[in-house]
């Protein structure tokens, strides 16, 4: 069922559990850098590998057009997200990442960029257990290249080049059922501009329902009602790291980030990432809301080429109940002309999605990890990691 994923260091789905099965470890036999082969795969007669430089913007931009018409579609080709250059430079450039880790592959003759795969790292926890990780994303082939066995290649490479810098475990998400997901989580809509939603058939109607009804059931206001709610500033950065370890530390699967990390992926920047902090009168910062846009191409529409999503990321409600953050959160997107709010159903967010109009999309999340085997089975609730 699985030819390439049968021969890969992860759980499988013909191992059944005992119940008494070991601690939680690595499934290769430990091996240190040396062991490591220094060869690049090789890859089929006429392609080459490229480490991609992503301070460079021509390759920025070569690498936007590749994602932009051959990334992540909806299971009825509707729509396809499109990551923006400056959304891909931040994603990639996290404190302590490695250049060699941004995997390309061009046709040799030509120079074009037809694959591409990325990791960098990240400190995790997994049911108690703190593991170094690449985080491995925006795994690419060209439409053209598709079911010839190029993904596998790309894989494998990656993990070689990530085992040469000594890390052994990675953690990923794909929409798809692979051997075998620590956990799958749905993601869940709120409609910002339904108007727009319903033309390009992001969302219908709901039965018994008319167009007035709708736009008047997700009517926002224009302001936040949570008082000392402002933009996170890099004075606030230590509090926030702070914040985020105390709540993340209560997740089965969750990051643990370091100052660095924290300014690096919640500092504002337009259009890619927007977070707000709530300030106590006596200077405490209290609570924490951040989101990132990442908007998708509509595919075969002539009204509209561009859905522009607003997905929920770290957000700690110390002071402030959940549902009156996210519900800031929504006002926020709002005005900043984002048409949909999407959030997972990880976290504590079961507790307040309905009650802020969400609905629950045709897609699902599933969690993984490489190389380590765990006997936790999570639920979304244990789940307080976001990959990009
Ligand atoms: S999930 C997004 C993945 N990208 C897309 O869906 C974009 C559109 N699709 C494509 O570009 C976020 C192609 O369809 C891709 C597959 C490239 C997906 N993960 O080349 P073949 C991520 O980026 C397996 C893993 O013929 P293709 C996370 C498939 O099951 N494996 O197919 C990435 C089959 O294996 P099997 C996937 O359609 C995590 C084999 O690929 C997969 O031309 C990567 C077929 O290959 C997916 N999303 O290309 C793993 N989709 O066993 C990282 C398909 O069934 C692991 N496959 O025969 C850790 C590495 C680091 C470790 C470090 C210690
Ligand atoms: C790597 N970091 O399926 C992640 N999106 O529900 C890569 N559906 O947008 C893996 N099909 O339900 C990502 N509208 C895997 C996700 C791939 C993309 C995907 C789904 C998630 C999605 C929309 C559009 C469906 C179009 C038809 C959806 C319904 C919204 C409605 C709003 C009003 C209240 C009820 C729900």
């Amino acid at each position: 069922r699985y030819a390439f994923w049968e021969t890969q260091p992860v759980p499988q789905y013909s191992e059944q559990a005992d119940g008494k099965q070991a601690e939680d470890g690595p499934i290769d036999p430990v091996k240190t850098v040396a062991d490591v082969r220094q060869d690049p795969y090789n890859l089929p007669a006429g392609y080459e590998w490229s480490t991609c430089d992503l301070t460079d913007t021509a390759t920025v931009k070569e690498i936007f057009e590749l994602l932009e018409l051959n990334y992540v579609e909806d299971d009825d080709a509707m729509f396809r997200f499109k990551y923006s250059q400056q959304f891909l430079q931040w994603a990639l450039h996290p404190p302590g990442y490695f250049p060699d880790w941004h995997v390309g592959v061009r046709v040799s003759t030509t120079r074009k960029l037809v694959g591409f795969i990325t990791g960098v790292p990240a400190s995790v926890h997994m049911a108690g257990k703190p593991l170094q990780v690449a985080e491995i994303n925006f795994l690419c082939v060209h439409k053209k290249l598709r079911s010839k066995r190029l993904a596998p290649v790309l894989i494998k490479e990656v993990t070689r080049r990530v085992n040469l810098r000594g890390l052994w475990q990675a953690a990923y998400t794909a929409g798809v059922v692979l051997p075998k997901p620590v956990a799958t989580c749905q993601y869940w809509h709120r409609s910002l501009n339904p108007k727009k939603l319903i033309s390009i058939n992001f969302s219908r109607i709901a039965p018994r329902m008319t167009m007035a009804r709708t736009l008047k059931l997700y009517k926002l206001p224009e302001a936040t009602v949570t008082p000392g709610l402002r933009p996170l500033t890099k004075a606030d950065v230590p509090q926030v790291a702070a914040l985020m370890s105390r709540y993340l530390s209560k997740f089965q699967l969750a990051p643990r980030f370091t100052e660095a990390e924290v300014e690096h992926y919640l500092m504002p920047v337009t259009d890619v990432i927007d977070s707000h902090v709530v300030e106590a009168p006596n200077g405490d910062i209290t609570d924490l809301l951040s989101y990132y846009t990442l908007p998708s191409s509509v595919l075969g529409n002539d009204k509209y080429d561009t859905l522009k999503a607003a997905f929920m990321y770290y957000t700690v409600a110390g002071a402030t109940p959940l549902h009156q953050l996210m519900n800031d959160a929504l006002i926020l997107a709002h005005q900043r002309g984002h048409d949909v709010f999407n959030a997972l159903d990880i976290f504590e967010n079961r507790s307040i999605l309905e009650k802020l109009k969400f609905g629950i999309g045709d897609g699902s999340l599933r969690y993984y990890l490489y190389n380590w085997r765990s006997s936790a089975r999570l639920s979304p609730a244990d789940v307080g990691l976001i990959l990009l």
